[in-house]
């Protein structure tokens, strides 16, 4: 068996779809392991546009199975809508499998992900979409998993017991309007029916591929900095999108992980608030968020743009065990007269080399730059790393040289035709 987990290195929106899509051509399963429908996934597959949002990206590949492991949070409503969605479009839902121990996106856990968010003036800048209350509730064991929610007496016996406690939170803390039982219990059960089919057992499941040698994609959503654990807290997502986060969100041991693959934006974006040293909040920004349509696909926020920061990428190698990279938007920057890399940050005289822990440190820093040529020529159909312009060629090579890890691929388009394997 061969496991590869596709992580984003950044702070998400790297182009992970692509990559996936790429792994899933000889893959027999994709897994999908933290984050839920905050995330927001863009591919070009047969000449059409996808976005998905809780389902794997590798569901449009009919040819294996595409299982939402432990570690994603489901919001059930929307994953039917996005299923509903797809098959509309022809795509074959047959492979979908649910792991019976996700844990359930609630109406109360998006309604309190809103209120905090409004009463703190948008501390974080989530999506909104219940994902932090939902990872709450499952940490303080208030959760309801799957498992509960296609049992109609497991739901009822969890929901009346949890109901009340969020109820109390979202009308004393907040001051907003309480859930009525019946209408939840009702709507979500519903929910529950319909999707029981496709629920099972993914550790078993995964147990079985491994006998059987299967070649397993596990799909990270969100990125690196954005992880709970190694991202910048508080500015982060509530789960591990970490490579280590593919075992603990699917039921299988670390053995089972052979390559981490790690997504890297040629430049840098990020949604939401939270240090960013290499941020451009000028023409230049203007111009890469145009060119590179940076745009949030959940919620259509414009996305804060960047230099690439090899700092943030040498901490996310480390903590999220990439193995090789696949660079992608490298056709956003062609035109631009010099690129920069950032190598290391300044802050009174001090050179900051490591990504630090305490965000303070980060307030005035400014990037220490490195200076590549730029190059002016359209690579959208360059196919092999020899077709390059030289500065492009050179673009990538340092970037490989900084990290210290080998270039899988590299994309100069947003369409499946435009990743380039290297090897
Ligand atoms: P949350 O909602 O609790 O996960 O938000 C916490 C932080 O995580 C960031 N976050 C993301 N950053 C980039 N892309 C994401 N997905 C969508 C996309 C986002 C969108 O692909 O464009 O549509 O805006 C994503 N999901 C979560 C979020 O901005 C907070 O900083
Ligand atoms: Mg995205």
């Amino acid at each position: 068996m061969a496991g590869i987990v596709v992580v984003g290195s950044q702070w998400g929106d790297e182009g992970k779809g692509k990559v996936v899509d790429l792994f899933c051509q000889t893959a027999d399963a994709v897994a999908r392991y933290q984050g839920g429908d905050n995330a927001g996934h863009t591919v070009y597959h047969g000449g059409n546009k996808f976005e998905l949002s809780a389902l794997p990206v590798g569901i449009i590949n009919p040819k294996h199975l595409a299982i939402i492991g432990n570690g994603e949070v489901v919001n059930p409503k929307e994953l039917l809508t996005e299923m509903k969605g797809l098959s509309e479009r022809g795509i074959d839902l047959s492979g979908l499998r649910i792991s019976d121990r996700a844990q359930v996106i609630m109406p109360y856990h998006i309604a309190l992900d809103g209120l905090a968010e409004e009463a703190s003036g948008g501390r974080i800048g989530t999506t909104k979409k219940g994902i932090g209350p939902t990872y709450a509730d499952k940490i303080n064991r208030q959760g309801i998993r799957m498992v509960d929610l296609i049992d109609p007496e497991a739901f009822a016996e969890a929901l009346k017991q949890v109901l009340p406690l969020k109820n109390n939170e979202i009308t004393k803390l907040y001051g907003g309007q309480p859930f009525d039982y019946e209408t939840v219990y009702n709507e979500y059960s519903a929910y529950g029916k319909e999707l029981a089919k496709y629920v099972t057992d993914v550790t078993v499941l995964m147990d079985e591929l491994t006998r059987e040698n299967k070649r397993i994609v596990f799909e990270g959503a969100q990125g690196v900095m954005l992880d709970i654990d190694h991202g910048t807290y508080p500015f982060v997502t509530s789960s591990n999108p970490v490579g280590a986060g593919a075992a603990v969100g699917t039921g299988v041991g670390p053995d089972k992980i052979h390559e981490v693959a790690g997504v890297v934006k040629a430049y840098t974006s990020r949604v939401g608030e939270g240090p960013f040293p290499t941020e451009l909040k000028n023409e230049m920004g203007s111009h890469i968020r145009e060119i590179g349509h940076e745009y949030g696909v959940i919620t259509k926020r414009p996305r804060r743009i960047g230099w690439l920061d090899t700092v943030a990428l040498r901490h996310a190698v480390l903590v999220a065990g990439i193995t090789e990279l696949a660079v992608n938007s490298l056709d956003v920057l062609s035109g631009l007269k010099e690129v920069k890399i950032a190598v290391a940050y300044e802050k009174d005289g001090q050179r900051i080399d490591n990504f630090p822990a305490n965000l303070r440190l980060l307030k005035g820093a400014t990037a220490i730059y490195e200076t590549l040529p730029g190059w002016s020529e359209d690579i959208s159909d360059d196919a092999h790393f020899e077709d390059l312009p030289v500065n492009a060629q050179n673009y990538l090579k340092r970037i490989s040289e900084l990290l210290e890890r080998p270039l899988l691929s590299f994309a100069v388009g947003p369409h499946a035709e435009q990743t380039h394997l290297l090897k």
